[in-house]
């Protein structure tokens, strides 16, 4: 599986959107050794009741950002027996040689709950716990990502229309119920002033990292008298804030209602993971994960991200 051109010069470029035989969405990237995989959602073909329809999660790897190889659906709801609906926006990270897939999923009992996957391989099959991670019993409980800090420590983010996180155990199955979940002020200086329901851009889709000691907060967001999601970041000089408004990573122009981000170092270049409806027949709830290359400023900041073709192989 790929789409990719060969220039005059030899040089390969893989093609956006990335991947062309189903739709996807939701991109969260993974590396591991000298492999980086691609966890994403999957829009179905065939919709219910025009909304999305999204049962499973798949997984895709390379090696040179232009030839993938498709793992297939590597969890489902049909593995989680307490969970019916909206296999939505995922993150897999490894610790101690176990993978963990954070899931937020629909409960049959009602609500969006975070689910666990756990999986001795990074392509599969993950078995849920048995039970929500996270279920507040509202709706904020959605788009989870996840960081292990230097010093060991594991955070959960999620959230919409709030962002919210949990410390994780060393387990990364529980996290601490004495410090419980903890909520970010939502204010206009973290993350600009907006029109989603807090007053400022934050919408959902959270992407958490640490770069040189500063830790970025990438995350889609909606502006003032815009309809569709633009991706903004954040910044902090700590894990669990204050986080400053950082800016505009990538403008909602040409897209669809939604984009999500997911950000990865991949031998020696930096790379920015979003979705379009760019794949014909593509919509709202038919999206397709795309990639771009981009670089850091000196002082840590980042400059808006165009929509592109595609990435040259490395
Ligand atoms: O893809 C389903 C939901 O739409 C995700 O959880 C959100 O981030 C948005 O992309």
């Amino acid at each position: 599986m790929e789409r990719k051109v060969v220039l005059g010069d030899g040089v390969a470029v893989g093609k956006n959107p990335i991947i062309t035989s189903i739709y996807t969405a939701d991109p969260a990237p993974m590396v591991y050794g000298d492999t980086l995989y691609l966890y994403t959602t999957h829009d179905e073909d065939v919709l219910v009741n025009d909304f999305y329809t999204m049962y499973d999660w798949y997984c895709f790897s390379t090696r040179d950002m232009v030839n993938w190889t498709n793992h297939g659906a590597i969890f489902s709801l049909a593995d989680i027996s307490w969970a019916d609906d909206r296999a939505w926006a995922p993150q897999a990270v490894e610790r101690n040689g176990k993978f963990y897939l954070y899931c937020p999923v629909h409960k049959k009992d009602g609500g969006m709950a975070i689910a666990v996957g756990v999986s001795d391989s990074p392509t599969g099959p993950f078995k849920d716990l048995g039970h929500p991670l996270v279920d507040e019993g509202d709706w904020n409980d959605i788009d989870p990502t996840v960081f292990i800090d230097d010093d060991g420590q594991a955070y959960l983010y999620f959230g919409n229309p709030e962002l919210r996180y949990v410390l994780l155990n060393e387990d990364m199955i529980s996290y601490d119920e004495t410090v419980g979940v903890v909520k970010i002020p939502m204010t206009v200086e973290s993350f600009g002033k907006g029109s989603h329901a807090t007053g400022t851009t934050y919408g959902e889709g959270p992407w958490f990292y640490k770069r040189n000691d500063l830790y970025y907060m990438v995350y889609a967001a909606f502006g003032e008298g815009k309809r569709d999601e633009h991706l903004a970041y954040s910044t902090s000089k700590s894990p669990t804030g204050p986080w400053v408004y950082g800016g505009v990573l990538m403008t909602e122009e040409g897209g669809v209602f939604t984009n999500h981000p997911g950000i990865a170092d991949f031998k020696g270049h930096s790379y920015l993971f979003y979705h379009t409806g760019e794949l014909p027949g593509g919509s709202l709830f038919h999206r397709s994960v795309c990639v771009a290359e981009f670089r850091y400023n000196e002082d840590g900041s980042i400059d808006t991200i165009a929509k592109c073709n595609g990435v040259t192989a490395i």
